[in-house]
């Protein structure tokens, strides 16, 4: 039997595995502080896809148009030979590497390596910008540090209140609602999720605000908070700056005026302020961000506004009450440190940073000045492919942009421009299927590293069988393909012992400080969080490991050691709905599918229960439209058309529907979306589109009388 983490998301339940009768491997909860012995639907189907029929364990090459099985030589030659050529041709910046928040922290900070020092280029960032970037620029603004949550999970179960902006974890991490428990809770979401059904079951509140209007709602509370006396005026004197700005803005949102707004009742929003006023007194509450909240062309200012309402509370930098960002992917939080970003090196450190680059350089063998810039973001990057100025190659690790990024038609056309796309993936995903090359590698339970949950605690991913015959690690696959850029063998190891030890010299004195963990102390039990220096004593005791479990209690990382508020400004949703599309379409998570569904669409049990994409939408809304529950729809916005079950459900917003984004091709819901992008975190407007419904053709019942 062997120990380990779920492969999908950011909460990394614990699992032991062990092979079944079958002799195929079985997923069962192992204890662990986050899952407590829980499991979601996916985590306990995870094996199933090691030994699925589509699992791919050869080489691919395409010839005349079709994907064709080749040798390992001839795939990593026939890779090499393009990029080699397209950088002599056209120069380093020809050549793009595209990488993910699922990939652990040693590949993550091999590909940005493998992208600054073998190709040399700039074209470099990953799925994460996708993700929760709209929150980190809002927490560097504030507390001058990013870390997800920057305490232990753990700590929210003891609460007495906690408000969950845009996040839905009774579908997105079950077994966190263990933590929830005991507090009640404020759930803000246009839709009634699970979690705020079980918000309104226990005395809590859900506020049902129209897509893309968190922000003035953020400042309403504000409002209505102050008029109540909840602010903590000590504590904003003492340890921030800036309320004054903030408070210029929220003065203009008195309840009222924020219904008017958001849709939310004015007596809702004063009972929200007080029953969160009223913990925060007590030092015992929360606010915690999601998706909903970040996703928007807005996300950065949206999420800056929540963390004011939190700090003229008082809760930030204290025990028992603070602000955290539910991060996404299973090393959504590492993946975002280590370098493959496009505006970053590893360590979270910034790549315009004269010292960073020194650092960095140094470590790598190579000059400050041979060292790239930043490159574009991940939308940005994406949008320019194979367009006159734009790369002409791709390297995908751990992603399917082809489902997963915003307007799917233009990305997919930019995609198909390309003289080049390299794939690394465990499925032919939608993206492989486009691909020149594509190369087979290793699952979560046939290989080692390191992850970073959403706490920033490092976990331990081992090994529990060798990958299938035919398949090689991701980290083998950079290692294999460096030297055949030119790059020094020595500084591409396949070992992720080796990488993590690099990677942790790396990080050294940056602000995910990584220096000091012990990766065999991370089996033992003894919890390791970031920042983690690396002890100055001479004689390190073995039993006290670096660790942060709790940051800011004693001052912010700003130099100042203060937090900043921030002016937070509401623009609204960057198209508006007219008589063309007169709904408003937001998009998220279903319980029993992971992001592309490249993974779970192809896992029998959860292909079942979910097996096609849906619309939920208010019945007298379907009804106007001409929908009844169960009929086929088409859903129509200024860029595409996707079609989904009518699924009405009474609690729905009149004016909002909701379209899962885990599914493909003419189900896709990146069809209807747009890129508008966040001016800070370049996050991509993914949950508010205009749209229109009409009825579609359904061929389960054509031709029936
Ligand atoms: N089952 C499942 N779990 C997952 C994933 C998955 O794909 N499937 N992915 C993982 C990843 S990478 C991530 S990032 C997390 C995401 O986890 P969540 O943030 O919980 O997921 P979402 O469904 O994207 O969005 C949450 C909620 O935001 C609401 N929402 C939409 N627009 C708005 C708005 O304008 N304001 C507010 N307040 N709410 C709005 C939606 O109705 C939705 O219920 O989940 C992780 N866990
Ligand atoms: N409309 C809409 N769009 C969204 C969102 C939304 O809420 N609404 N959410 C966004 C968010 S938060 C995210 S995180 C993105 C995620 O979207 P994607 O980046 O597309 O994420 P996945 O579907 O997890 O894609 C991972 C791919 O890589 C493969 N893979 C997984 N792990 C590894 C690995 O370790 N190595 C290799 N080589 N391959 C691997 C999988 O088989 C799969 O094909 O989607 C974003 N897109
Ligand atoms: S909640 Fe996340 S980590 Fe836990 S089993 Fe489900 S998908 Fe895996
Ligand atoms: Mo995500």
């Amino acid at each position: 039997m062997s120990t380990t983490h779920c492969p999908y998301c950011a909460l990394q339940c614990a699992m032991h595995l062990e092979p079944g009768p079958d002799g195929n491997l079985r997923a069962r909860p192992a204890p662990f502080p986050t899952n407590r012995g829980g499991l979601c639907r996916k985590g306990w189907t995870a094996p199933d896809l090691l030994t699925h029929p589509d699992r791919l364990t050869t080489p691919l090459i395409r010839h005349n148009g079709h994907l064709e099985p080749a040798t390992w030589e001839q795939a990593l030659d026939t890779a090499a030979h393009h990029l080699d050529h397209l950088r002599r041709t056209h120069g380093p910046d020809a050549n793009a590497v595209y990488g993910s928040g699922s990939l652990t922290n040693e590949k993550a900070y091999l590909l940005g390596k493998f992208a600054r020092l073998a190709l040399g280029t700039s074209q470099i960032d990953y799925n994460g910008r996708f993700c929760m970037s709209s929150a980190a620029a809002a927490t560097n603004h504030a507390f001058g540090l990013d870390r997800g949550l920057p305490f232990p999970l753990t700590d929210i179960a003891t609460a007495q209140v906690v408000l969950l902006a845009g996040a839905n974890p009774a579908e997105t991490m079950p077994p966190m609602m263990g933590h929830l428990a005991a507090p009640t809770l404020i759930v803000i979401d246009p839709r009634r999720t699970p979690t705020a059904q079980q918000a309104l079951d226990h005395g809590g509140l859900h506020l049902a605000p129209r897509p893309g209007t968190d922000l003035p709602l953020a400042l309403g509370l504000l409002h209505a908070a102050r008029t109540a006396g909840h602010l903590d005026h000590t504590y904003i004197e003492q340890r921030t700056t800036g309320f004054r700005t903030t408070w210029a803005q929220a003065a203009a949102h008195w309840p009222e005026r924020t219904e008017e707004i958001t849709g939310v009742p004015a007596h809702h929003i004063r009972a929200a302020a007080d029953l969160l006023g009223h913990a925060a007194r007590n030092r015992s509450a929360y606010i915690l961000t999601g998706r909903g909240s970040e996703q928007h062309a807005t996300g950065t200012a949206t999420a800056g506004a929540w963390i004011d309402l939190a700090l003229a509370l008082g809760l930030p930098g204290r025990t028992g009450s603070g602000y955290g960002c539910i991060t996404g992917q299973g090393n959504g939080q590492g993946g975002r440190e280590h370098g493959q970003k496009a505006d970053q090196l590893p360590g979270y450190r910034h790549i315009t940073d004269p010292d960073a680059r020194t650092h960095i350089a140094h470590l790598w063998n190579t000059t400050p000045h041979d060292l790239p810039g930043p490159g574009r973001s991940a939308t940005e990057l994406l949008a320019a492919l194979g367009t006159p100025h734009g790369p002409r190659s791709l390297f995908v690790m751990g992603s399917n942009p082809a489902v997963s990024a915003p307007d799917t038609t233009l990305i997919k056309k930019r995609l198909a421009a390309l003289d080049h796309l390299i794939v690394c993936d465990f499925v032919l995903s939608e993206t492989a299927q486009q691909a020149h090359v594509v190369l087979p590698t290793a699952q979560w339970a046939e290989e080692e590293g390191t992850m970073t949950n959403l706490e920033g605690r490092l976990l331990r991913r081992t090994r529990a069988q060798n990958p299938p015959p035919g398949v090689r690690t991701d980290l083998q696959v950079l290692s294999d393909l460096a030297p055949r850029l030119g790059a020094d063998p020595h500084h591409f190891p396949h070992d992720a012992d080796t990488v993590l030890a690099e990677l942790a010299r790396a990080s050294a004195g940056g602000r995910a400080d990584y220096s000091g963990i012990d990766p065999h102390h991370l089996t033992a039990g003894h919890p390791q969080y970031w920042p983690a220096p690396r002890p100055t004593t001479t004689e390190p005791d073995p039993d006290r490991v670096p660790s942060t479990p709790r940051m800011f209690l004693d001052t912010f990382a700003h130099p100042d050691g203060r937090a900043r508020f921030s002016t937070p400004t509401h623009h609204g949703p960057a198209e508006t709905t007219d008589t063309h599309y007169p709904l408003w379409a937001t998009t998220g998570r279903l319980l029993g599918h992971y992001q592309s569904g490249a993974q779970t669409r192809r896992i029998r049990e959860l292909a079942t229960t979910d097996p096609e994409a849906t619309v939920q939408i208010h019945p007298d809304t379907a009804a106007h439209h001409g929908l009844t529950h169960g009929a086929r729809a088409h859903l129509t916005s200024r860029r595409g058309t996707m079609t989904a079950r009518v699924h009405t459900t009474p609690t729905a917003r009149h004016d909002t529907v909701f379209v899962p984004f885990h599914y493909a091709h003419d189900q896709a819901a990146n069809t209807l979306t747009q890129h508008a992008l966040d001016p800070t975190s370049r996050m991509p407007e993914f949950k508010v589109s205009a749209v229109r419904i009409t009825p579609a053709p359904d061929p389960a019942t054509e031709g029936r009388p």
